[in-house]
């Protein structure tokens, strides 16, 4: 067995003992309760899942294990001279508890060196669409077509034992992000670049490797690409697509079905795609103005049409947070580290300063502050990655660690099928005769 599978077996089949205790023990306590409020309003904060890889305080933001976002830059390890964590060490950390050693961390880079062959028909796949076709829904469908590769499904057809979901499920989850960089990076060079194609550098980690795929080489973009890839891994697991993993997951399909499904999550514009959804308003809100150095007044002016146009104003308000994003923060350091004035990126920070002020004074935004999509396509830019309809692709990559490591653990401890019940409007209004 390798050292990331021994790990995580033994930890996850003493959590499995535990939880099994808990349960026969105190089954029966009432952990929370559900107002029709929360019915109505997308189930807002209702506690109905175990997720350990990470957890979300809505005013200090997340914790990946315990660490927060400083703390992960601090403590995981990097390349030589490397100046931001490696996500290798995060996804090592989600799976097992415990911060990664550097000769883990190599050896984990290695092994998705290791297994990051593509099937060509996966290729084939995504040429078969028009090459318009929208970045995301190639990515969705790339990861379809790899299911077949399942190691999961064959052996279910087999007929493994439930004791042994979790070893299977191992497989395919390190299968998949082996291989994601060198579908990401097709995508966007077939899309962008007249599929001039980079081939993979097998001694590269992970994340550096992928940012040469896409063609872009300065030790920068690749810092960056480390940073971004680390910091939208996971969100806890309410956030749609950890939430769509882990119930694609529950009915045991493997994966590729369930990360499929989670990326169809992710492209949704109060989700992941608003990264492309910030950046996209910024250039309007350039192009409308006619200067890349717009006013205070004139982005005050710019965020309240936008409002009044009865549109949301994109990368701020979030359905947890109540302060700003602490993905947003560490985007900002880097920022303010690597760049010396950059228009967009001034753009980002005048925005920080009008925007929660606005969102603030129509007195119903529960959350008037940054998302971690606010400041990323900014930094993007600045790279020269311009091509916006690209950027959830990123994020999916990077998600799929998050949702990988909880998937693992779903079958390790045996979660079940998710199955929460629901009610008509009619019995609703029954109940609120009666009540
Ligand atoms: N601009 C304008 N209005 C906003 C707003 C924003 N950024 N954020 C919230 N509101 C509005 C809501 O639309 C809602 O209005 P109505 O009552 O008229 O429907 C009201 O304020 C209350 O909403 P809320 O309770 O504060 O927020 P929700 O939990 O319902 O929604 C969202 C959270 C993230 C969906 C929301 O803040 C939003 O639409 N933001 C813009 C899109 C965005 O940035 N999404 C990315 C979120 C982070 C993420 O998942 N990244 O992947």
């Amino acid at each position: 067995m390798d050292p990331l599978k021994e790990k995580f077996y033994q930890k996850s089949a003493a959590l499995k003992a535990e939880l099994k205790s808990i349960v026969k023990e105190h089954g029966d306590k009432i952990v929370d309760q559900v107002t029709i409020e929360q019915l109505i309003g997308g189930m807002r904060s209702v506690k109905s899942m175990i997720w350990d890889t990470s957890s979300l305080d809505p005013e200090e933001g997340i914790r990946f294990r315990g660490y927060n976002i400083p703390q992960l830059r601090e403590l995981l390890p990097r390349v030589p001279n490397g100046k931001e964590p490696l996500p290798e060490g995060l996804f090592w950390l989600m799976m097992t508890g415990d911060l990664p050693t550097t000769d883990e961390v190599r050896w984990l880079s290695a092994e998705w060196s290791r297994r990051s062959g593509v099937a060509d028909f996966v290729f084939d796949a995504i040429k078969a669409l028009p090459k318009d076709t929208h970045p995301m829904t190639q990515f969705s469908i790339a990861i379809l077509a790899m299911q077949s590769d399942s190691i999961f499904a064959q052996r279910y057809e087999e007929g493994m034992s439930k004791n042994d979901y979790w070893d299977a499920m191992y497989e395919d989850s390190m299968n998949m992000i082996a291989s994601l960089p060198r579908i990401a990076a097709f995508i966007y060079r077939r899309s962008f670049h007249n599929d001039q194609h980079i081939a993979p550098d097998p001694n590269m980690d992970w994340g550096g490797n992928f940012a040469k795929m896409l063609g872009f080489d300065s030790p920068d973009f690749l810092a960056l690409m480390r940073l971004y890839l680390t910091i939208h891994t996971d969100h806890e697991g309410g956030n749609a697509s950890a939430h769509t993993m882990h119930l694609v997951g529950s009915t045991l399909s493997d994966a590729y079905y369930s990360f499929s499904a989670a990326m169809n999550a992710l492209a949704g514009p109060l989700h992941g795609l608003a990264n492309q959804e910030v950046i996209k308003w910024i250039f309007e809100m350039v192009e409308e103005i006619g200067t890349n150095s717009p006013t205070k007044d004139q982005i005050r002016k710019y965020i309240n049409d936008t409002l009044a146009e009865g549109k949301v104003v994109p990368g701020y308000g979030h359905a947890v947070l109540r302060q700003p994003d602490p993905r947003f923060i560490a985007q900002m350091r880097f920022a303010k580290d690597n760049i010396k004035d950059d228009p967009i990126v001034q753009i980002v920070w005048d925005l920080y300063e009008i925007v929660p002020e606005v969102l603030g004074a129509l007195g119903k935004v529960k959350n008037p502050w940054p998302n971690v999509d606010a400041h990323s396509g900014a930094l993007l830019v600045h790279y020269g990655l311009t091509e916006y309809n690209y950027y959830t692709v990123l994020f999916g990559v990077s998600r799929a660690l998050g949702v990988c490591a909880g998937l693992c653990w779903d079958r390790a401890l045996g979660l079940a099928l998710e199955r929460p019940k629901s009610i008509t409007t009619d019995w609703l209004k029954k109940f609120v005769a009666i009540n």
